[in-house]
């Protein structure tokens, strides 16, 4: 017995994270000494349907895959996408099969988070748009939340052990719960301690929803803390009534009082419509569960070709296909042996060459990539 229900690394490389029908294909392609040479493919949709959806989670794929005798294409992590294979694993089938489960999820998770994320950092290009949302999810998964919100474009993280795990130092300030520890009246000793306790380099942002009117809250942190950054308001669902006025009293409140350089943050059930209604009158928003609970993108994994021949179930594409990206923001598939579009950029690239990586898996680059071709593709444009 282990403390937390985790299914520990070492499982999932092992190919143990699986369901156990693939254990019994195995057992009978062992039986019936086969082990066909095969194509397959990752997809969601098979034809484009007009919504773009963001891949992330190959660096765990690839992973995943490293050591076994394949050879791996796939889109980039950051790379738009509308139908067709996101990834294409060729090889013996025997010896991948056990990790098409781990495949799927380590895919379809973090390119749904990603894919929320660069929908709530689009509706906010010039804000801060922060992940707060770890906190809605099973702990053993905070690392993949943070490192798909920042592929998608997020500015920011809040776990701390999830940004060990990305290299990321993750920020944040004060919760509601060191206010209460104050008493309520006290509020300015809570700032104050906040003030003289943390690091110098950590930002002075108060939250002002405690226990008052957040003007008031806000103008006291204002003038308590000498250098104060921001205020974050966390108003309540119940007590918030019109959240945007709420929020221009607060700015004309501060700038009133000279205090025009303390930026606003918002939190608390931020969508992209919100951040759409708010961002002139916010500077920084964070969000949780809208990135942290996303569902999970459909891909299914399907083979293709076998020993060379076509194959596919009833309802999907049987061929080795690739996808290209046209300069009208196209996405078009095709099989991979006709010509594609004249101004077509093939997208499926190689990961693994007969088991060895040969990619590198950069974030800020995925990051740039998902921002330059939401663009190009006017994904999340209103
Ligand atoms: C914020 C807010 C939400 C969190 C962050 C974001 O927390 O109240 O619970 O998740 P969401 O976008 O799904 O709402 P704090 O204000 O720091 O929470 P607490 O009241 O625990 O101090």
């Amino acid at each position: 017995m282990t403390a937390f229900d985790i299914v520990p690394p070492e499982a999932i490389a092992g190919g143990r994270a699986t369901d156990a029908y693939f254990d019994r294909t195995v057992e009978s392609l062992d039986h019936a000494g086969r082990n066909p040479h095969v194509v397959a493919e990752v997809t969601a949709d098979q034809f484009p349907t007009g919504e773009f959806e963001v891949l992330a989670g190959l660096k765990d794929a690839a992973h995943l895959l490293s050591g076994l005798p394949v050879d791996v294409h796939a889109l980039p992590e950051g790379q738009l996408f509308d139908g067709g294979p996101v990834c294409r694993i060729e090889g013996p089938y025997r010896d991948f099969a056990v990790y098409e489960t781990a495949l799927l999820g380590f895919l379809s998770h973090a390119s749904a988070v990603a894919t929320s994320a660069l929908r709530a950092k689009r509706a906010g290009p010039d804000s801060q748009v922060l992940s707060f949302g770890t906190r809605h999810v099973h702990p053993s998964i905070a690392a993949m939340i943070e490192r798909s919100a920042l592929i998608g474009g997020m500015d920011g993280i809040s776990n701390v052990a999830g940004g060990e795990v990305i290299d990321r130092e993750a920020g944040g300030t004060m919760p509601h719960a060191l206010m209460i520890a104050f008493g309520k009246g006290n509020q300015e000793d809570a700032w104050r301690a906040f003030d003289e306790a943390v690091p110098a380099e950590t930002p002075r942002i108060a939250l002002c929803d405690t226990y008052s009117d957040e003007v008031d809250e806000v103008i006291r942190a204002a003038e308590t803390i000498p250098d104060l950054d921001g205020v974050r308001i966390d108003t309540t669902g119940s007590r918030r009534g019109d959240f945007r006025h709420i929020l221009r009293e607060i700015r004309w409140e501060l700038d009133a009082r000279g205090h025009d350089d303390v930026d606003i943050f918002a939190s608390g059930g931020v969508t992209p419509e919100a951040i759409r209604e708010l961002r002139d009158v916010a500077d920084g928003f964070g969000v949780g569960s809208y990135v942290s609970n996303a569902d999970p993108i459909d891909f299914a994994l399907d083979i293709v070709e076998v020993e060379g021949e076509l194959a596919a179930k009833r309802g999907k594409l049987s061929g080795t296909k690739q996808v290209y990206r046209t300069p009208d923001g196209g996405h078009h598939v095709g099989l991979a042996d006709r010509e594609g579009p004249a101004d077509g950029e093939p997208l499926l690239e190689p990961v693994l060459e007969d088991g060895d990586i040969v990619r590198e898996f950069d974030v800020d680059a995925a990051a740039e990539r998902a921002l330059s071709d939401a663009e190009r593709v006017a994904f999340g444009a209103r």
